[in-house]
């Protein structure tokens, strides 16, 4: 047994409550070392020398590269918890109690992890309709606006701006709702200069040219009463420099009221995003800054009733603002949900005290990697997306928003250099894999353009790319239809150069999910026998231990 692989560690992802008598329990080994891994828990107060200790077998639930994964939910009668594990492989059976091994089980109660007790105040809870949903980001200013002009089909640019507003969104809800996602989500519509909105001058205000608060209430009721929710884009980290609170602490420096809104240094520099003189950034330390955003966080729930936010630039924001930030939201709208824009490990945000999910830009990296470049096998996609989701807590890995693109990418079309086999198998694991699955506008319609401005690029609702299109409904519709694809656990069942088979299973329910990249016929060896139906494809398949598949075909096969 290589003990120098096993790791465990109190109140973290590791060991966690799921609810007011469940707790979640993990244990990393190394791959394929152990036999069984045991949790032995017990009333850590139980008033007698020696704790009665319970046994329940571990799940080994994921496996990357190097190490297994197994955890284990215990919903015991007592909730001041002490527990150790018991480690059996081919040669030994060994007891591990903090960061120590031991060859008999521990006596002395003070050498046992322990949870201390499951705080009313530490849960987390996980709403279901974020895993119902199905996300559509939507650029506002390409979208759709009411009279289409010929500048409209105009090549894309940093500045321009092309009218998309509002009252286009509302005029195409129908076009939305056929596709079948429910959830949208906007880039800002806060009154700002530019075409992206990313620099806000007036939280308070919808811009302009995007049209004004009725329509946006116009919007989301008409969007909630199709089952549609609304989510908008957060810009905390930076205003623009048009903003008032910079432009008074710009002028009148340190005896301005808002100097101490920002960064500003002696010589009149100051801290901004990125290299972007236009967009100072919020010292969101300062109590009157956090009382300012956080007022804006719940005014737009309190009075357009929207479901929740999207953080911008949300890592380079300080963890103890999004903590306040959680609770404003959630004191007026405890379903709404908190997306961060994290583009790596986003673990330290999503503990259950901060944001409810991240675009998970690390499942795009892995996509682009497989699907549209080659440079990665399956057997690594395999191994790194396990590794992700055993990184976050398995109420939280649900909530991860799965993108392929957006539109601060390339569009992923564009990335395959406009082969659409490549975009719909990477879409089809997108709808398969755990997480939340979101549609960059346009990317169901074919459009295609490399990063930012061109993928930024507009609709054209005449030349909709039709197959391309039904495709995508088609996922919308097997995700919405499956529960196990939406909260299911995720285990390897075969993978090859070619071809990657993985079940998600729930209850009584289990999917085996296949797609084979390659452009000829295979076959391989499943060890299932029997008639299936393939709920992606609508028609039953027959399986003699060995199941055949297209070219580039896929399949979700309902097991049970
Ligand atoms: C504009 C031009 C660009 C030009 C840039 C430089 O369009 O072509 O390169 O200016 O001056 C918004 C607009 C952009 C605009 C930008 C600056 O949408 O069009 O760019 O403002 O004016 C990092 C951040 C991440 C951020 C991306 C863009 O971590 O938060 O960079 N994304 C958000 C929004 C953007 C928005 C802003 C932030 C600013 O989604 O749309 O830009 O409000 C790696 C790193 C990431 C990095 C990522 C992309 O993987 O790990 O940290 O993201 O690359 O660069």
């Amino acid at each position: 047994m290589l003990k120098e692989a096993i790791y465990h560690q109190s109140d973290s992802t590791y060991s966690y409550p799921l609810d007011e008598k469940t707790l979640c329990i993990k244990l990393r080994t190394k791959k394929d070392d152990l036999k069984r891994v045991i949790l032995c828990y017990g009333d850590r107060y139980e008033p007698v020398p020696r704790v009665t200790m319970f046994e329940k077998e571990m799940n080994k639930v994921f496996t990357d590269d190097l190490f297994d994964y197994y955890e284990i939910q215990i919903s015991p009668s007592f909730n001041r918890i002490c527990y150790y594990f018991k480690l059996e492989d081919e040669k030994e059976t060994i007891y591990y109690a903090q960061q120590r091994f031991y060859k008999e089980p521990p006596e002395d109660r003070n050498r046992y992890f322990i949870f201390a007790y499951i705080c009313r105040g530490d849960l987390y809870k996980a709403h279901s309709w974020w895993r119902d949903s199905i996300f559509y980001q939507i650029f506002v200013d390409r979208f759709n606006k009411e009279e289409l002009d010929e500048a409209w089909f105009d090549e894309p640019t940093n500045k321009r701006m092309f009218g998309g507003n509002l009252r286009g969104i509302i005029d195409r809800l129908d076009y939305i709702e056929e596709l079948g996602v429910n959830a949208i989500y906007l880039t800002p519509i806060f009154e700002s200069p530019s075409c992206h909105k990313y620099d806000t001058i007036d939280y308070y205000d919808i811009d302009k040219s995007f049209g004004n608060k009725n329509i946006f209430k116009e919007l989301v009721e008409k969007c909630h009463k199709r089952g549609i929710r609304v989510i908008l884009d957060a810009v905390f980290n930076h205003t623009s420099s048009e903003f008032f609170a910079f432009k008074d602490a710009m002028k009148k420096g340190k005896k301005s009221k808002y100097f101490d809104w920002y960064f500003i240094n002696e010589d009149g520099t100051y801290e901004m995003f990125g290299q972007s003189k236009n967009m100072p950034k919020l010292n969101t330390t300062n109590d009157e800054v956090k009382k300012y955003l956080l007022n804006i966080a719940k005014y737009w729930i309190e009075e357009f009733d929207i479901d929740g936010w999207r953080l911008d630039v949300a890592n380079e924001i300080d963890h103890k603002f999004w903590r306040e930030f959680r609770e404003a939201v959630k004191s007026v709208k405890e379903d709404a949900i908190i997306i961060g824009e994290v583009w790596d490990g986003a673990e330290s945000y999503l503990r259950g005290d901060q944001y409810d999910s991240s675009m998970n830009y690390p499942f795009m990296h892995a996509a682009l990697e497989v699907f549209a470049r080659g440079n990665m096998k399956l057997k690594e996609l395999d191994a790194y997306m396990q590794n992700l989701y055993a990184r976050y807590r398995r109420d939280i890995r649900y909530n991860l928003l799965n993108l392929i693109d957006s539109h601060d990418t390339a569009r992923f079309l564009y990335e395959c250099k406009n082969d659409k086999e490549k975009l719909k198998l990477a879409a089809f694991y997108m709808f398969t894999t755990i997480g939340i699955p979101m549609i960059f506008y346009g990317d169901e319609a074919g459009l295609s353009g490399a990063n930012d401005p061109h993928c930024r690029i507009t609709m054209d609702f005449q030349n909709i790319d039709k197959e391309l299109f039904s495709f995508y409904k088609n996922l919308t519709r097997v995700r919405k239809e499956v529960k196990a694809l939406k909260v299911g656990e995720y285990r390897k069942c075969y993978v090859d150069e070619d071809v990657y088979a993985f079940s998600r299973f729930v209850d009584d329910e289990e999917v085996l999910c296949i797609f084979s990249l390659s452009n000829k016929e295979k076959s391989f060896e499943i060890g299932l026998k029997g008639e299936y139906m393939d709920i992606l494809n609508n028609k039953t398949v027959k399986v003699e231990g060995k199941l055949d598949i297209e070219p580039y075909g896929k399949m979700v096969l309902k097991i049970r």
